[in-house]
């Protein structure tokens, strides 16, 4: 199969990232009809129809291509270009009326990312980054900040939705908090890690986070200059995360392992 030009995955990926995006926009008004409830967690009827609308564009685009969502189809095909969604990365931020929820698609060649978006909706923000173009946040080159010190660093995290009594994610954020100047969770890890691209926060670190809730994300932070690590995987396209500007990433990691 002939490879597709960078410029046109990146065009897709945009169309395919505002396809769900909007559709969730303009649909907010539903977003308390749930398909499934967790204890700390929620599917909502429109993340399954968020994503189909982002696989349309895909599909009509590039219709011998891999999709892998969130929302059920779970194969990741490295035989051919495949696309990762996350039509909603921060659900339960969405169906609260919380502002910071963003839709994000990848799309991988080989296993290697070449073009990515991630979309906030609500914040009028949309991030793009391709092989052949850098970071951008609506148009506008991104970079990482240049902190080199835990003591004056903005870390982002989260909790996974399979948190118990003890988790190792609280010990986490007990010893982040001591060291850092502050640590926040704000409830979706593909705008969190967009952050870090654009410099708003010094580094982002979870565990139990999924390949839909990065990939796009950390394509688009590797581009503006961040450094991203798979620090651990834990099977399913589950892992745990770092994303940094750069100058921090040893210390970060050094203190995440210590204290996980
Ligand atoms: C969620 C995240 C959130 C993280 C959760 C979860 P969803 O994604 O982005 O920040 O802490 O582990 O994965 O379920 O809203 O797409």
């Amino acid at each position: 199969m002939k490879e597709p030009d960078t410029d046109q995955l990146l065009e897709v990926a945009v169309s395919s990232a505002h396809a769900a995006g909007d559709h969730a926009m303009r649909n907010r008004m539903r977003r308390r009809e749930t398909e499934e409830v967790f204890a700390h967690d929620i599917k909502l009827k429109l993340d399954i129809e968020s994503q189909e609308k982002a696989f349309k564009v895909i599909n009509d685009a590039f219709p011998g291509h891999a999709v892998l969502g969130e929302e059920g189809d779970m194969r990741r095909d490295t035989s051919r270009p495949c696309w990762i969604v996350d039509p909603i990365d921060g659900t339960v931020n969405f169906s609260h009326g919380m502002p910071i929820w963003c839709s994000s698609v990848a799309v991988e060649i080989n296993g290697e990312v070449r073009a990515g978006c991630v979309y906030l909706p609500e914040m009028d923000e949309c991030y793009t980054a391709s092989l052949d173009q850098p970071s951008e946040c609506n148009g506008h080159r991104i970079q990482p900040s240049g902190a080199a010190s835990l003591d004056e660093a903005l870390i982002l995290t989260g909790l996974t939705k399979n948190v118990k009594a003890n988790s190792p994610a609280f010990n986490v954020f007990e010893s982040m908090s001591l060291h850092a100047r502050k640590v926040r969770i704000m409830g979706a890890a593909a705008v969190d890690i967009c952050h870090v691209a654009s410099g708003r926060a010094d580094a982002y670190v979870e565990t139990g986070i999924y390949l839909w809730d990065v990939a796009a994300a950390g394509f688009i932070a590797r581009q503006a200059g961040a450094r991203t690590e798979v620090l651990k995987e834990l099977g399913e396209f589950k892992m745990q995360y770092l994303c940094t500007n750069g100058p921090l990433h040893n210390d970060i990691r050094k203190l995440f392992i210590e204290s996980a």
